[in-house]
């Protein structure tokens, strides 16, 4: 009688270990074969070789050799399973008549993307885009602008003084209250004929509601020339407007007091959403008021040593938030600045 000539141990923690490093279903299934194939397969000869062993022998290896036959044919099983979760998984990866999944990329601000129109219309208009300094002095602020010191016209723009930082030669510093400090900058250091526009923000120390905010924009243009005249303005807005909302738009010229232009205008287009005839955009009026204007005032080229008889030109402040609102009919100019998620992925 016979002694069985294999280490069942050494071969089981082999056969183990062959299963679960296969890593495809035909490879197990060639595994299968070599280990239970009625045909040669490792484990059934030695089954198949129990009989020829001495009872003893037969006892102490038989249930040990038929539960190994369990235990293999249960791994294999939990491969193949495994092997079908994961092929499965790879098919989602590769299905192609999945619909593709969209990549969330940031976008623009509202605000970012009408001052970019806006740049680009009077680009195309031959103005050239210039910017200043948001921090101010008193001088480029008022005193250049004809803005006397205790004149009531600085009382109307609420200012963010910056006391802690002093006097300087231009006087106390401010943070700017409009962009038309803009326009002394650049007339100090160039000589007319040009066209100009100044987009930044603007800083006033007063309430906020609906269409005030204490930190907001302005777009400043400024166009000097030997016969500039109020119909070149009329014009140019005209056509801003027209690019701008892709129709004609009729404006309206209303006297009003800037002391940095003479005369001083305030401008109203008719509203685009209801075209004059009133709704929640316009109050009802059927207009909208959309930036202040005029003839730039002979102090303000005195400050800038141009000489007011030889010069002449317009000047215009247009308040780009009035102009998104419009455009994409928002009614709080607060909603612009509130970080809301909601209305921001909108745009
Ligand atoms: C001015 O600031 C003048 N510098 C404009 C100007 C320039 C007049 C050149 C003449 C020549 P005003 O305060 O009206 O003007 O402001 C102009 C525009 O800025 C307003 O029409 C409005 O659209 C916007 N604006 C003013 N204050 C606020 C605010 N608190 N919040 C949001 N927008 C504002």
């Amino acid at each position: 009688m016979k002694k069985l000539n294999i280490d069942i141990e050494r071969f089981r923690k082999s056969a183990i270990q062959a299963i679960k490093e296969i890593k495809d279903a035909t490879a197990l299934e060639s595994l299968r074969i070599r280990f239970l194939g009625r045909q040669g397969g490792e484990l059934t000869e030695i089954l198949r070789s129990l009989k020829n062993l001495a009872l003893e022998e037969k006892r102490r290896i038989g249930p040990v050799a038929n539960s190994l036959r369990g235990e293999i044919e249960k791994a294999l099983e939990q491969k193949l399973e495994s092997l079908k979760v994961q092929s499965s998984k790879l098919k989602v990866v590769v299905d192609l008549t999945m619909p593709g999944k969209r990549i969330e990329t940031g976008h623009l601000h509202p605000l970012t993307l009408v001052e970019k129109e806006i740049r680009e219309i009077f680009k195309a208009m031959n103005f050239s885009v210039v910017e200043g300094p948001e921090v101010e002095t008193e001088y480029y602020n008022f005193d250049a602008l004809n803005v006397p010191k205790d004149h009531p016209a600085r009382e109307m723009h609420d200012t963010f003084w910056l006391k802690q930082f002093g006097k300087t030669r231009g006087g106390r510093l401010l943070l700017r209250t409009h962009t038309s400090p803009i326009q002394i900058h650049y007339m100090e250091t160039h000589q007319p004929p040009f066209q100009i526009v100044g987009p930044g923000r603007a800083f006033r120390y007063e309430a906020t509601d609906a269409s005030h905010e204490t930190n907001f924009h302005q777009i400043e243009a400024l166009m000097v020339g030997k016969d500039v005249t109020l119909a070149n303005f009329k014009f140019v807005i005209q056509e801003f407007f027209k690019r701008l909302f892709k129709k004609k738009v009729q404006i309206r010229l209303r006297p009003s007091y800037f002391p940095f232009v003479e005369p001083g205008l305030e401008v109203d287009i008719q509203c685009v959403k209801c075209d004059g005839k009133g709704c929640n955009i316009c109050k009802e009026s059927g207009w909208l008021e959309v930036m202040g204007a005029g003839m730039v005032h002979p102090k303000v080229f005195e400050a800038v040593r141009y000489n007011p008889k030889e010069w002449r030109g317009f000047a215009f402040g247009l308040g780009p938030e009035r102009i998104a609102m419009i455009k994409y009919n928002i009614p709080d100019i607060r909603l612009f600045y509130s970080g809301d998620l909601r209305f921001i992925k909108q745009f």
